[in-house]
């Protein structure tokens, strides 16, 4: 038995996860969490990455010694060095509202249909291809997306993991290469980004400096570093006719696929195709998931329970205000309380009145984006759909799990929660020799091995 740590960077938290692998073992622990508190400094809002790398280094060194360490994160932002390889300034959030002006001047250059025939990718003013063309007059010598940015870190070595640099806007996803000529037309330099490595593929050993001050020497592997492609291959699907949300800060809805669908109804509909683990294709839609409810309990009391704010939602008359969950005022920071009431007046539906109403408004409008992403999943990609796994957090939401059974009028699995550090460590114990086979054999040995709980629609 070997065992892996995965480092697992969330929107609110960071884990590191030791995991113990064999050939009909899968044993999961986590040994470290720390918080990831977005800081605004003037109108920019940055990720405060120094923290969250001291974090990972605190968490490896409670780990101990570990046969490989893989790293995943959030997708689309990166760290700019200058030449001597030093960090100019802070990564900033996708949240930060500076990507208006980048989305502007590619798109005057590029037409979304020209972007989305070449690269599959959803619109989201967020991604890769609009920051990078929001950045001016930088002295940027190289860009390595967040994951990219502690490997390289971790042992000095400068890479471009394939699952992330997909989430770019900048790759196409049927040759896994860069897609030079549209990055040339929208004006972005596709060359700062380091080269390309497959999941599976070793990155290299830890520096001295980082062995000395965790206390053991380790070998880093590229594992999906999108944390969504790591969740993707944790979910443990076992038929074709599968679908899945990985549930957390995002709710991401879709099918796994052999190839991507760039049609006109597809662009239309906004599904991605993002590279995951072993060439698959992450057909899904970004549904403003839990995100809804975290800024609504940041905005009231920290210290109100979610469990008691939950049992009261449940009991709630159902659906009697839905909104849409992705309309775009809900995706800065903020006052999400008073946002939603106000979607819903807008809406002509009633104002919820207490925390009980709002987080149930929440749940509903969720499980009915889940309900219209799976539906149109289908439609588009003409496959039946007969089984939805959901996996993260959000699937120990109980009352998440059945809204989104009921809606859809299909059995839920729910579980693991851990799907993308399960995901992470899966891929890093293949490479590493400690289990064989592709994502069915990693699947089921997650059926096996980890808790599944299953909702019947009512
Ligand atoms: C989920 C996620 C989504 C991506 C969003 C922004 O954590 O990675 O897949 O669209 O964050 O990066």
């Amino acid at each position: 038995m070997k065992s892996f740590a995965a480092v697992d960077l969330g929107a609110s938290s960071g884990r590191v996860m030791v995991g113990k692998v064999g050939p009909r073992t899968l044993d999961l622990t986590e040994v470290h969490r720390f918080a990831n508190r977005p800081v605004r400094v003037g109108a920019t809002l940055h990720w405060d990455i120094l923290a969250l790398y001291r974090g990972i280094l605190d968490g490896l060194r409670v780990a101990g010694p570990v046969d490989g360490i893989g790293i995943d994160s959030w997708a689309v932002d990166y760290g700019l060095l200058d030449a001597r390889g030093a960090l100019i300034g802070n990564p900033v959030h996708y949240r930060d509202e500076r990507t208006a002006r980048g989305v502007a001047e590619v798109l005057a250059k590029v037409p979304h249909e020209v972007l989305y025939a070449e690269t599959g990718i959803q619109f989201q003013s967020f991604n890769t291809v609009f920051q990078l063309a929001a950045e001016r007059g930088t002295r940027a010598k190289q860009a390595l997306l967040i994951p990219d940015l502690i490997g390289y870190w971790l042992t000095g070595v400068a890479g471009t993991e394939l699952t992330n640099a997909s989430t770019t806007g900048l790759l196409d996803p049927r040759t896994g290469a860069w897609s030079r000529g549209l990055a040339d037309a929208a004006g972005v330099d596709v060359n700062l980004f380091p080269p390309l490595r497959r999941p599976g593929e070793e990155l290299g050993p830890l520096v001295p400096e980082v062995c000395a001050e965790i206390g053991f020497g380790s070998t880093v592997y590229n594992v999906g570093s999108h944390d969504t492609a790591s969740a993707v291959a944790g979910v443990p699907a076992g038929s074709g006719h599968a679908a899945y949300v990985c549930a957390g800060t995002w709710s991401l809805v879709g099918l796994e696929l052999d190839a991507p669908i760039r049609s006109e109804a597809s662009r239309r509909a906004n599904f991605t195709n993002e590279v995951g683990v072993d060439g698959t294709i992450r057909y899904l839609r970004n549904v403003t998931g839990l995100w809804l409810l975290q800024e609504c309990q940041r905005v009231w009391d920290a210290s109100l329970d979610l469990e008691t704010l939950l049992r009261e939602a449940a009991e709630v008359p159902a659906r009697r205000s839905v909104v849409d969950a992705n309309d775009p005022r809900f995706m800065p920071l903020g006052d999400m309380p008073a946002r939603i009431a106000r979607a819903c007046e807008d809406a002509g539906q009633p104002v919820p009145r207490t925390h009980a109403e709002t987080v149930r408004c929440i749940l509903d409008s969720l499980a009915e984006a889940h309900r219209r992403a799976i539906d149109d999943a289908a439609r588009l990609s003409g496959r039946r759909v007969d089984e939805i796994h959901i996996v993260g957090g959000g699937a120990n939401n109980e009352l998440l799990c059945q809204l989104t059974a009921d809606a859809c009028g299909l059995p839920v699995v729910a579980g693991p929660v851990e799907a993308t550090a399960l995901g992470n460590i899966l891929v890093q114990a293949r490479a590493a020799g400690a289990f064989e086979g592709g994502l069915a054999e990693m699947r089921a040995l997650l059926r096996a091995t980890q808790p599944l709980r299953r909702y019947a629609p009512k």
